[in-house]
């Protein structure tokens, strides 16, 4: 059967697909685990044409399924959703993403038949599959009805066992847009993933939850193989955790460098896991570790154990130098507080400098879906818009006046931006952020000190009747 896959658009996120536009790695695994039974087209709403166009042009599909990557994407591919069944009123829709994985919060007044959580191939295929044999599709783990969703993303989740057993991506589907992503420096960039899961239990993240703090690995020749099946230099690795087996990653380095290939690698890395094996960053850093992105949240204990962080200030400082002196850039996130007072945003302006951070990136603490801060704190949220879940915005009351807390990250943002970038060409006016070439930046700084404004004067989301 002809499977439509489509990956919202958001023309209102801060952080836009000016800033940063990677291919979406979660369908080109769907299209994976369908190939070879099934014809399948990935609709990227970021680059493709709009969906009208696309069924004025294209054969209709017999089944559609609707990515909700992120919390704030619910409400555009919602709209993805209505449109796709006006276009193809008798055709079965599927919803899938992390969005509903971890949560059945702000799902009604989709257009849609199934919702499938967590890992989707299989669910996908099965549901395929017995859609064209004309069978009562078979729910069960990671698929549902639309209209009997509750208690997927908690209770009928699959827990995935082991990642080899996942299919590889087919990134041929994105052939023709290979050149388009990017993020950061990486121009183009393709994303690849070695592991999922992290034993660690940060109070505002969701993925150690979303493994039951498993980490689960992929085989050394399956990594190889996915590594060749990539043309592009640069590689996002898009593990929520990469370090955490250091004999692994010492035998996927020595096996990286054996088969020859020569790539610039993007991270993610503890502070505490690099400085317990500085020979694995150093074993790295000559194959191709080229920068990392590493949550130092703060530099102060007290946060850092209120996050359940489990690192101190002393051991983000050790391990910058420790990246540096190995020619690795850092991108580090700093997490603004809410509660904080000017002074704490100068204090946070002042370690930037102190520490050289090269990439240096600042999120509001969020009370993600999925995670442990999100349970405790459901009822003192300042609001119900899923659009705000992006890390730019307050869900919580802020001590400064709204418009003052969003001036000073604004000026925060500002300020890390105008410091030189590594790695850029000089005479170019990238901002050290996200390396934008245009006006892209500013913009999102503008969005930034207009949230508290009357126009993002946010009411609680209002849901459109399914008609
Ligand atoms: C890479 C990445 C990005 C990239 C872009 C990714 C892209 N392709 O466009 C960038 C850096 C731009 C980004 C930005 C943001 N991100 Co981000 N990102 C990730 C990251 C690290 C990896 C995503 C990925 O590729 N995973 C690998 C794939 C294979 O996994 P998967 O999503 O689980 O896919 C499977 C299933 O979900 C399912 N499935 C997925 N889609 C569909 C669709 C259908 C129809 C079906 C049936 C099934 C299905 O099947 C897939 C295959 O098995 C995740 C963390 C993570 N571990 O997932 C965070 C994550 C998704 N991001 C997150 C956030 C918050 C954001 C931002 C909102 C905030 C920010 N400031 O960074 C922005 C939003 C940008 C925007 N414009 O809207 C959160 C989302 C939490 C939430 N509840 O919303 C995550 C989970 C990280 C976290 N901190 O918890 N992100
Ligand atoms: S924030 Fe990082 S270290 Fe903490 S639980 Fe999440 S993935 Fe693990």
């Amino acid at each position: 059967m002809r499977v439509l896959l489509i990956w919202p658009r958001n023309e209102r996120a801060l952080l836009s697909d000016r800033l940063s536009c990677c291919e979406p790695l979660p369908l080109e695994y769907l299209g994976g685990a369908l190939r070879g039974h099934h014809d399948v087209t990935i609709h990227d709403l970021r680059l493709d044409a709009p969906l009208a166009d696309y069924a004025a042009t294209h054969e209709p599909p017999d089944l559609v399924g609707v990515a909700i990557p992120y919390t704030t994407s619910v409400r555009v591919s919602r709209e993805v959703s209505r449109e796709a069944r006006r276009l193809w009123p008798d055709v079965p829709i599927v919803l899938g993403g992390h969005h509903p994985t971890v949560s059945a919060e702000w799902l009604d007044g989709f257009a849609a038949d199934w919702v499938v959580a967590g890992e989707g191939g299989a669910p996908l295929n099965r549901l395929a599959a017995d859609l064209e044999a004309g069978r009562t599709p078979q729910t069960g783990v990671g698929l549902a009805p639309y209209d009997s969703r509750t208690g997927l993303e908690r209770d009928r989740r699959p827990r995935p066992a082991a990642l080899n057993d996942l299919p590889m991506p087919d990134r041929s589907l994105l052939a023709h847009h290979r050149q388009d992503y990017f993020h950061s420096i990486y121009r183009p960039v393709s994303l690849i993933r070695f592991t999922a899961g992290c034993p660690y239990t940060c109070k505002f993240c969701s993925l150690w939850r979303m493994t039951d703090r498993r980490y689960l690995v992929k085989d050394i020749d399956r990594v190889l193989a996915e590594i060749d099946d990539i043309e592009g230099q640069n590689l996002y690795v898009v593990d929520d955790e990469a370090f955490i087996q250091p004999a692994r990653m010492l035998e996927l380095a020595d096996a990286i460098d054996k088969a020859g290939f020569r790539k610039r690698f993007h991270m993610y890395i503890r502070t505490d896991t690099a400085l317990r094996r500085p020979d694995v960053i150093a074993r790295w850093a000559e194959i191709g570790l080229d920068s990392v992105l590493v949550g130092a949240e703060s530099m102060t204990d007290d946060e850092l154990s209120g996050y359940r962080k489990g690192t101190d200030a002393d051991q983000t400082r050790r391990a910058l130098d420790l990246f540096h002196t190995n020619q690795v850039k850092v991108r580090a996130n700093f997490i603004v507080q809410p509660n904080w007072v000017g002074e704490d945003f100068a204090r946070l302006g002042r370690t930037i400098e102190e520490l050289q951070v090269d990439m240096p990136s600042f999120s509001v603490l969020t009370p993600l879906p999925g995670t442990d801060l999100y349970d405790e704190s459901r009822d003192q949220h300042i609001s119900d818009d899923p659009e705000l879940f992006d890390c730019y915005h307050s869900l919580f009351p802020t001590k400064l006046p709204l418009e003052d807390f969003y001036h000073r990250l604004a000026d925060l943002l500002a300020g890390a931006s105008a410091r030189p970038a590594p790695g850029v060409a000089s005479g170019q006016d990238p901002s050290v952020f996200y390396y934008s070439d245009n006006s892209a930046f500013d913009e999102m700084l503008s969005g930034i000190r207009l949230a508290a404004g009357p126009g993002r004067d946010r009411e609680p989301e209002r849901v459109p009747s399914t008609g």
